[in-house]
């Protein structure tokens, strides 16, 4: 059965020597499902992670990737340009909220993350207001692994060993996530948008005139599924522009019809000035992320001598032709099938799929907003995190079923063009294997 050898890979957030003695290995897929090294079809209700909603292996995406591999694999992106970067950053900014102008392109969410941060800080400086150097983020808040996303990110077990090498100048909103008084919301929770005041005491503590920029997934992913209590954004936005600090939406999830618009900023109904974007811009073929900016914060930018460097950041890989191809292809795909669309169409079958499980005697919680679930199961006695790693595990194997867990909360990121039975069906094992394990 084993028939891959995978001990010289060091796996990412795995439990690599858990894994390694019965190893889930992937070799194909298509559309909705992967084929296994053990020659089985799974259904995957994650898309990828978070990244495929229209599918694997879409052949739309694929032809644009294999020709334009074989027309320009790469050129030189500094001081040159390459033709798809550009149309890609057209199309971007044309499914845009109003307001935003150009796009700074990166090759993950993490890479996204620490640019905005640093696109943050020079726009401040640029404009005479280098004294802004302080950084917000909230706690649970997941930004990636580089050393700024890290800093402003609030998920524990990422933090805790590096703890010394964190950004310094940086305080955490407190999260919003209420099981006490909103367990069991569907969609947005009706308490906690006064933990928005949080920003207030920050920059009473700090002096307004200090903060760069507040960073936060407007639906927070990583930890578990964190919908915005109602009038939460609202108010992060109303307390930015009163004290001059720019509003960062970390949409690296959010993004591309996850929950049922091109940008979360959009079906929030709340505009920051800098969107953080990866996975669901290339439909995750290709590695590759974005960074949107408002018109003010890039043409403050563009002043000195012509001949001068602006912005002294960049990758090797920003704006990489196949990626581009990739991404010019996926936005036509999502054009041509309507995915935002499907996606907005699912959400309350979505939803019901996943509030059936209330009541449940092993499940404390659950929340969804758009295309994005969580069940929260509670944990085992002494063993945090084992119940729901067992669920992972034993839909693998025992129900051809791809599921996320977090710790003991099960995540759900079905296709943006699920088929409904097949939903229905995953959603049936997925209660089996809850009522079977302890
Ligand atoms: N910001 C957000 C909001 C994310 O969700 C990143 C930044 C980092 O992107 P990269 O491409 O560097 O991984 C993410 C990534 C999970 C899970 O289980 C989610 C992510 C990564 C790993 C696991 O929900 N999101
Ligand atoms: N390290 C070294 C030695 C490099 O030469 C470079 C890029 O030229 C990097 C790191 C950064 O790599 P990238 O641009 O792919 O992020």
């Amino acid at each position: 059965m084993n028939a891959v050898t995978t001990d010289a890979l060091w796996m990412p957030f795995t439990a690599n020597r858990d894994f390694k003695k019965q190893p889930r290995v992937i070799c194909g897929a298509e559309g909705h499902h992967y084929t296994t090294t053990d020659g089985r079809r799974l259904y995957d209700t994650f898309s990828g992670l978070w990244t495929s909603g229209v599918g694997h292996c879409h052949p739309k995406i694929v032809e644009a990737v294999q020709r334009q591999v074989a027309e320009l694999d790469y050129a030189m992106v500094f001081q040159m340009g390459n033709d798809k970067s550009f149309a890609l950053a057209e199309k971007v900014i044309e499914m845009a909220p109003d307001g935003f102008s150009n796009v700074f392109f990166t090759n993950s969410g993490s890479e996204s993350v620490d640019t905005a941060l640093k696109i943050a800080l020079a726009y401040h400086r640029a404009k005479g207001e280098g004294h802004r150097t302080r950084l917000i983020g909230r706690e649970k808040g997941y930004h990636g692994v580089n050393f700024g996303g890290m800093s402003v990110g609030g998920i524990v077990p990422n933090r805790k060993v590096f703890s010394a090498a964190l950004l310094p100048g940086v305080d955490h909103l407190r999260h919003t996530l209420d099981i006490g008084r909103n367990a069991f919301s569907r969609g947005m929770p009706e308490h906690g948008a006064e933990l928005a005041d949080d920003l207030e005491r920050l920059c009473v503590l700090h002096d307004g005139s200090n903060i760069a920029a507040v960073i936060v997934e407007p639906i927070a992913g990583s930890a578990g599924v964190i919908p915005p209590p109602v009038g939460y954004l609202e108010k992060l936005r109303e307390i930015c522009d009163r004290h001059g600090i720019l509003l960062i939406f970390d949409e690296v999830i959010a993004a591309f019809g996850r929950v049922g618009k091109a940008f979360g900023a959009e079906r929030v109904g709340v505009t920051p000035d800098i969107i953080t974007t990866a996975k669901g811009l290339t439909n995750g073929v290709i590695p590759m992320g974005a960074v949107l900016v408002q018109q003010k914060i890039h043409d403050a930018m563009m002043h000195g001598p012509e001949h001068m460097i602006e912005l002294f950041h960049g990758y090797t890989y920003s704006g990489h032709p196949v990626a581009a191809a990739a991404g010019l292809a996926t936005m036509e795909v999502y054009r041509e099938e309507g995915t935002f669309e499907q996606s907005m169409a699912l959400q309350d079958t979505f939803a019901d799929m996943l509030h059936a499980f209330a009541g449940h005697d092993k499940v404390i919680d659950v929340r969804n907003f758009g295309m994005m679930g969580a069940v929260e199961l509670a944990p085992r006695d002494g063993a945090p995190g084992a119940r729901g790693l067992e669920i992972h595990k034993r839909c693998f194997w025992e129900e051809d079923l791809v599921i996320r867990n977090g710790m003991d909360v099960l995540q759900f990121s079905p296709f943006l063009n699920s088929k409904v039975d097949e939903l229905e069906q995953s959603f049936e094992a997925i209660r089996r294997v809850i009522d079977a394990v302890d």
